[in-house]
């Protein structure tokens, strides 16, 4: 019976005296003392001759004064301690509950205390209460491998132009330009870390951007006499077409294109004069040598010997343009016997 009380208030007894304190109290106490008052008092007396006279005269009377006294009294009370509730001083006080805490952040509460936290990126200072922005950048660039940027909490990686953030948040990656189609380039393309550059195909070369590609220029293509060219350009893949004005033929290419050697693709054209057909001597006449075929040629005609001419038509015969083609003009030239 007596080991089992004992088991009892073993286990009764850290709750029970878990939340007391003593707090030192002041009493103050009175009483009244009694203290004698000594005054001055007045009275009549006979005296001169035969005491036939009346005197004034002083004696020293006591009486009997009361004043409090004051005791002070200091002694201690058992009261629950701070963070201590009840009657029995065992009922935790949840300051976090209360809002009592002052925690910044986070309030955990405990039996007859309390503990503040911190939210995640930030530290509990000396005073164990406030929290404070932990700059993880300050330590090692917070790891990340170009630019660190602190924040309220937290921290970001940054890249420089031409990397992009690895999915870890902290290395960084080359943009590949040329496989991301990103880069521009009307040609070709090669990327390198962190840049990249582009580059023209044969017979172009790169233009102030940097990125478009502008052709060659040819050599001088030349304008064919007695004849003219319309062209698109005079660089790479531009082309001239070449036409011979009327009474003129044309040998060589009607169309040549800027090759990317800086020649022109074919032969060189040229307009020679169509030729008329060989003029037949008139009756009784001939013609006179030199005569040439070519187109815009004269050939003068004349009489035999004998003759004469006749009609006052015009001697000359000129190859001129006809139809479609050249011919000799037409006259009529007559040689009469003289
Ligand atoms: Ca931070
Ligand atoms: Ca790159």
């Amino acid at each position: 019976m007596g080991f089992t009380i004992l088991v009892l208030l073993m286990s009764l007894l850290p709750l029970s005296l878990a939340g007391w304190c003593r707090e030192p109290l002041l009493r103050i106490r009175t009483r009244q003392v009694t203290y004698q008052i000594r005054a001055s008092q007045r009275y009549y007396t006979s005296c001169g001759t035969w005491g036939w006279s009346s005197c004034t005269r002083y004696r020293d009377v006591y009486r009997t004064g009361y004043r409090p006294q004051y005791y002070a009294t200091y002694y201690t009370e058992r009261v629950c301690c701070t963070d201590w509730t009840g009657s029995n001083c065992n009922t935790d006080v949840d300051e976090c509950l209360r809002g009592t805490d002052g925690c910044s952040h986070i309030c955990d509460n405990t039996a007859g205390s309390y503990t503040c936290r911190c939210s995640p990126g930030y530290s509990l200072q000396s005073d164990r209460h406030s929290c404070r922005d932990i700059d993880e950048c300050s330590s090692n660039n917070g790891g990340c491998e170009h630019t660190c940027r602190n924040s309220a909490g937290s921290y970001s990686c940054d890249c420089n132009i031409g990397f992009r953030l690895n999915s870890n948040d902290h290395s960084c990656d080359d943009i590949n330009e040329c496989t991301e189609q990103s880069s521009g380039c009307e040609h070709t393309c090669f990327n390198s870390v962190g840049s990249y550059h582009c580059g023209c195909y044969v017979g172009w070369h790169l233009a102030w951007d940097q990125h478009t590609c502008l052709g060659n220029p040819c050599v001088d293509i030349g304008t064919p006499q007695n004849g003219e060219r319309i062209c698109t350009g005079f660089v790479t893949n531009e082309t001239c077409s070449f036409e011979c004005h009327p009474g003129y033929y044309m040998i060589g290419s009607a169309e040549r294109s800027c090759l990317p050697s800086a020649q022109w693709a074919g032969e060189q054209p040229q307009c020679p004069p169509k030729l008329c057909d060989r003029l037949a001597p008139p009756e009784n006449g001939y013609i006179r040598m030199p005569c040439r075929r070519e187109y815009t040629s004269r050939c003068a005609m004349g009489c035999n010997d004998g003759f004469y001419q006749s009609a006052g038509d015009d001697a000359n015969k000129d190859c001129m343009l006809q139809d479609s083609g050249v011919g000799w003009s037409v006259n009529a030239f007559n040689c009469s016997r003289k």
